[in-house]
């Protein structure tokens, strides 16, 4: 599992680094740079105001044990208690999430090679969360703590 997400963030790290060349290197300058830090298990708090337009996500963990950073964009109506329901629970996230928006990944103390470009939508809610367990029976980190939400104005 840990192999596949490794694997996707390669991907996405790669297409961070594909955007000059399809034309969004403006876009990839002129974004808002927000620097996510991870620790075991919690993220820190993000800025107050988040605006929409062009963002870019970094990651930083700093704890001691692997992490990830998953963007997801929330359905009308879904809250933060269902989807807490749905991690402590059993069942499927994404029928809480209209779009899967992108996932870093990074081991204790790391942080990976690559970062995430979002074109932020304004009024629409963004989950930040990590679904990673330490082990097979432990609970999510979400469920742990390790999520937060924002909406761009
Ligand atoms: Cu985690």
């Amino acid at each position: 599992m840990l192999s596949r997400r490794l694997t996707l963030a390669f991907v996405l790290a790669a297409a961070v680094d594909v955007f000059p060349s399809f034309g969004c290197a403006q876009e990839a300058r002129n974004a808002v740079r927000i620097d996510v830090v991870a620790n075991d298990y919690a993220f820190l708090p993000l800025p107050a105001r988040i605006a929409s337009g062009p963002t870019m996500f970094t990651f930083v963990n700093q704890g001691k044990v692997n992490h990830e950073m998953s963007v997801g964009r929330l359905r009308p109506g879904a809250t933060i208690e269902d989807l807490l329901k749905v991690s402590r629970e059993g069942g499927r996230l994404r029928d809480l999430v209209t779009r899967s928006v992108g996932i870093l990944v990074a081991g204790p103390g790391k942080s990976p090679d690559g970062r995430l470009l979002v074109d932020l939508i304004p009024g629409e809610t963004y989950l930040l969360f990590c679904n990673f367990k330490d082990t097979p029976d432990a609970p999510t980190h979400m469920t742990l703590g390790m999520y937060a939400t924002f909406r761009p104005q």
